[in-house]
């Protein structure tokens, strides 16, 4: 059993082409109907089209990325009613056409959120960073977000009046638009009005209030994915803890095992980020793969390289705080144990060689992906080699 390798594709307007990401490697393309308004029900028309322009090229759609979760639900309020329905019907009409892992988050207003989306490594490669006291500096002096300074220590608030002294227009322009990049797939910014509208619509839900609403969207769903053999899988926070004032109910084991126990039901899964999970040092990553398991439905692989103050940078796929070769390791076990091939991505990369002079969508340009998709999947043959000789040995001496 290998990992089914895919990287994720924008859809049309994409940079990267299907052929890039055939070319890579790739059998599987992880993609979405971003065309559609968050919310709105994906008709099968829409969904065996883009199966049939991935189909060209050899390729299957083999993950959607997401299906995103209207904020209405988050919230439990407006018409969340009506956007849950929509959300069983659009399951049912993608695993009617074959589709049958999907991915969701539960963050509320912005999905991720990086400070610089340049950062100069030292080979000149750029990476996508989070900076505590560039965020900071955002929220307090640029968002100026009403009452943000009770969220942070006075010691805080001073390093983030040092960082926003330090800017000049230009550093400014870009924090603000690192901080205010749109939704996944879009490539238009937030304004400040607007999320600042958006958080005010949060007023008053805790973080035991959005874990409820996740359990009830969960437990509305879950009858229809099981029925149509769909596997949900809820990305982790990113970073993993709250800003912004708003909750964050997935950024750690316990917050994934409570979820996961809350709707015991078999559609009810994760996508196993060890970039997103591991930006905390107290997410052990390979044991929360051991013991996560069976629940693990989609695999994001990358790593991060953390400093003491929780800033971090995205390391070169081998390399930062995430140990690649016991996560892929952990993985090829899990298959093994359950007989089944678990779709993974590299995920993200660095902006590095030709990518240079493009203008990619932030983290997934074509060559510094295909780089880790590269070693991960040499990691994964040599440690599925060195399993299978293992125990060919342990057979012979039996
Ligand atoms: C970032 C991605 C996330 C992810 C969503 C899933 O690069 O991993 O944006 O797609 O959170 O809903």
């Amino acid at each position: 059993m290998k990992m089914i390798q895919t990287m994720r594709w924008y859809g049309p307007d994409d940079i990267v082409s299907l052929s890039d990401i055939a070319q890579a490697g790739c059998t599987g393309v992880v993609t979405a109907l971003h065309h559609i308004p968050v919310g709105d029900i994906w008709p099968v028309a829409e969904i065996q089209k883009r199966i049939d322009e991935i189909a060209r090229y050899h390729m299957v759609w083999s993950v959607v990325e997401s299906l995103p979760v209207h904020e209405d639900i988050k919230k439990r309020a407006g018409n969340y009613q009506t956007y849950i329905n929509n959300y069983k019907v659009s399951l049912a009409n993608l695993a009617s056409c074959g589709i049958k892992v999907v991915t969701y988050n539960f963050m509320p207003v912005l999905d991720w959120m990086r400070t610089n989306l340049k950062y100069e490594t030292p080979t000149g490669a750029l990476a996508l960073r989070f900076e505590k006291a560039a965020f900071m500096a955002f929220d307090l002096f640029l968002l100026q977000r009403p009452n943000a300074e009770r969220d942070y220590t006075p010691a805080e608030v001073e390093k983030a009046k040092q960082h926003f002294n330090n800017l000049d227009e230009e550093g400014k322009k870009a924090l603000t638009n690192s901080c205010l990049q749109g939704l996944p797939g879009s490539k238009d910014h937030f304004t400040p009005e607007q999320v600042l509208n958006l958080l005010e619509g949060f007023k008053g839900i805790t973080s035991d209030v959005l874990r409820k609403n996740l359990t009830s969207f969960l437990t509305e769903i879950t009858p229809a994915a099981d029925e149509h053999g769909i596997q949900l899988a809820i990305h982790p926070d990113d970073p993993p803890y709250p800003i912004l004032g708003l909750p964050r109910i997935m950024s750690t084991e316990a917050d994934a095992r409570h979820i996961l126990d809350q709707v015991p039901a078999k559609s009810n899964g994760l996508c196993f980020c060890s970039g997103s999970f591991g930006a905390r040092p107290d997410n052990d990553l390979p044991g929360m793969i051991q013991r996560l398991g069976s629940r693990i439905h989609f695999l994001h692989l990358r790593s991060t390289q953390r400093d003491q103050e929780g800033n971090f940078y995205e390391a070169n796929h081998l390399e930062g705080n995430a140990d690649m070769f016991s996560l892929v390791k952990e993985a090829v076990s899990l298959m093994k144990k359950e007989n089944r091939s678990i779709p993974m991505r590299p995920d993200h990369g660095h902006q590095m060689l030709d990518d240079l002079s493009k203008n990619p969508y932030p983290g997934y340009s074509a060559i510094g992906r295909l780089k880790g998709l590269a070693e991960i999947r040499g990691l994964e043959e040599g440690i599925s080699r060195m399993m299978e000789g293992n125990e060919l040995i342990k057979k012979s001496k039996n």
